[in-house]
């Protein structure tokens, strides 16, 4: 591909609720939304980074900055496949998000000339699937449940509840006296210690699918460890920055559980060499959320189709964050979303919501 022109435009998103982690709280999105213009078709993509740099080192406008700066000129300055995007970036150091962005970008491009869905090129085997909701922590207990309640009357398959030391082992009991069985997982995001592996042994008891990052994101010594002192399976995100991490994970059995985010290994294509490992080594799998618009979204479907993804994914519907998503609004419906079928990832943002939701746009061009 050609790639004529960078177009990096900020999107604010609001969202239906504030999301809070054991990190902070978001109340609305910054999002950087990423067109490329080419000799064939126009290829659009979501960087994940956040609004600030505190889930990962990565944030929308240092996501931004770096494009405009090194990644963006990078990609200018010759022809490029996706397939070519990582090595081409490769001499600017870190920022998998950004370079996943334009990798996308130009994957969608590509797929959108030649006509063909990012889902049949990844491999998809489903047209459908599984949603899961992440829940924030609440200002109660029974605002959590309550707040449950209406997901799982919506359809949701699974549910994944924010821990932080102080909120774990109470809403948890709480939420299987209230809901029962349902499929259940905690996502701690970093905030404990293997000192703390009595606490996340008391909830051995709740027949969790799996306990997410409870240690830092550079700890798989510490994961594997605390593997061996409680019973609930371990699941890796933050740590899994790349296939070869991936497999010395497992292999250390750091984790019996995987969470594949294309934004935090690199891109799409890094995101399939993960799947790959995990599967071949029979580590379930899950596709990652990070509040995405739709345009994210989309492409979270398509890679969450792959056979390996054996686990509902965080893939929920539009309005689980915004009364106004970016795209056609994704729609549960029995409990599953459409994996999207039109050509590259299926979805581009809708003119009028890009008007109204931009905050800046920047056009790089060669130089
Ligand atoms: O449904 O998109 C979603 C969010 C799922 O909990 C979720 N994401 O740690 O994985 C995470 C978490 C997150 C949220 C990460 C916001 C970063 C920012």
């Amino acid at each position: 591909m050609d790639v004529r022109e960078i177009e990096l435009r900020r999107v604010r998103m609001p969202l239906v609720r504030p999301f809070r982690t054991a990190h902070g709280v978001e109340h609305e999105r910054d999002v950087l939304v990423v067109r490329i213009a080419t000799d064939g078709a126009d290829g659009w993509a979501e960087c994940v980074a956040q609004n600030e740099p505190t889930y990962t080192s990565e944030w929308a406008g240092g996501a931004h900055a770096v494009i405009r700066d090194f990644l963006g000129p990078l990609v200018l300055r010759a022809p490029v496949t996706a397939d070519g995007v990582a090595a081409r970036l490769a001499e600017v150091q870190g920022h998998p998000m950004a370079k996943a962005a334009l990798e996308t970008a130009v994957l969608d491009a590509e797929l959108r000339t030649a006509g063909r869905s990012l889902a049949s090129f990844l491999g998809a085997t489903r047209d459908r699937v599984e949603c899961g909701v992440a829940v924030g922590i609440a200002n109660s207990i029974d605002a959590l449940l309550d707040e449950c309640a209406g997901y799982l009357a919506q359809g949701y398959r699974r549910v994944k509840l924010k821990i932080r030391p102080g909120w774990d082992v109470e809403p948890v009991a709480a939420f299987r006296k209230r809901f029962g069985s349902v499929p259940l997982q905690l996502d701690a995001n970093g905030a404990y210690t293997l000192a703390d592996a009595s606490i996340l042994g008391a909830l051995d008891e709740f027949e969790l699918l799996c306990i997410e990052q409870p240690l830092g994101v550079d700890d798989l010594r510490g994961h594997a460890g605390l593997a061996r002192l409680i019973a609930t399976p371990i699941g890796l995100d933050e740590s899994i920055t790349s296939a070869r991490v991936a497999r010395e994970a497992i292999e250390m059995q750091a984790c019996a559980v995987v969470c594949i985010k294309p934004g935090r290994v690199g891109g799409l294509l890094e995101a399939v060499r993960v799947h790959d490992v995990c599967r071949d080594r029979r580590v379930a799998v899950w596709c990652g959320g990070m509040l995405e618009t739709g345009l994210g979204r989309a492409a979270n479907l398509a890679l969450a189709a792959l056979p390996g993804f054996t686990l509902p994914g965080d893939l929920s519907a539009s309005d689980r964050y915004f009364d106004r998503d970016l795209t056609e609004p994704f729609v549960i419906e029995d409990g599953h979303l459409r994996v999207p079928d039109g050509p590259g990832v299926g979805a581009v943002p809708d003119r009028d919501a890009l008007r109204d939701l931009t905050t800046a746009v920047e056009v790089l061009t060669r130089a």
